[in-house]
């Protein structure tokens, strides 16, 4: 790990694309490496050159090609909020420590390139398109505090609320409530992180992590008309 990594100043990074752009946003849910399910789902999308692409996070680890995912991204301009992986590599890569990684993480850091590193750091902790009243985050927020107040690890992490309104993770509290149905909005949503068979669809949110690498689907909702996207995974990556 070189010394010369840019800082990365996560949690004042909000970013609001104002005014919106031109043409259609395409907001993709958690990739974890499955390119070629990827390039499927920019193939159906067919975005012109006035739409914007969008990644909620999890570009990365357990797929098997978390550097061309990385690399599409960046040569596509795509924006992305990072997911809860891409912020265990950034924080262990600028802290220079190690014992926070995961398995999967070891096999990314071997394959991402400088230019992938420099996209990573870019990652914001959300975006807003206040004209069409739409908000992108990875895991989510808690109902009770303004969202640009929410730290790094709750909007990457939050999958349910327990009974204290704490952020949980959803194996770790089966009867928890997903932050998703207390959110009462506005700004509407979209999120990815906690996988699941089908969109999930809320008054107020959209959770589009339908869990591609474990052998289900990649999505895409495409903005401000929140029309879906979505391929099949060619197989089941892990279990
Ligand atoms: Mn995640």
């Amino acid at each position: 790990m070189e010394a010369s990594f840019p800082c990365v100043i996560l949690e004042s990074a909000h970013l609001s694309l104002n005014p919106p752009p031109r043409g259609r946003v395409l907001v993709v849910g958690d990739v974890h490496g499955c390119r070629t399910e990827l390039e499927r789902l920019l193939a159906a999308a067919n975005l012109t050159d006035d739409d914007r692409l969008i990644f909620v996070g999890d570009l990365v680890n357990n797929g098997p090609d978390s550097a061309g995912v990385v690399r599409i991204a960046r040569e596509r301009g795509a924006l992305a909020t990072v997911g809860n992986h891409e912020l265990r590599l950034l924080r262990a890569k600028e802290q220079r420590q190690t014992s926070d990684l995961k398995r999967a993480d070891y096999a990314t850091i071997r394959a991402l390139a400088p230019d992938d590193w420099n996209y990573l750091a870019t990652m914001a902790l959300t975006i807003e398109i206040p004209a069409w009243e739409t908000l992108i985050v990875h895991g989510g927020f808690l109902p009770d505090i303004p969202w640009k107040k929410q730290s790094a690890a709750t909007v990457t992490e939050v999958q349910v609320l327990d009974r204290r309104g704490r952020p949980q993770k959803r194996t770790l509290c089966p009867e928890g409530t997903p932050w998703a149905d207390l959110w009462e909005g506005p700004p509407f949503v979209v999120y990815g992180h906690t996988p699941m068979r089908e969109v999930a669809r809320y008054s107020h949110a959209l959770g589009i992590d339908t869990g591609c690498v474990y052998g289900g689907h990649l999505t895409g909702v495409l903005l401000p008309d929140r029309r879906l996207v979505q391929v099949p995974a060619a197989r089941r990556y892990r279990g």
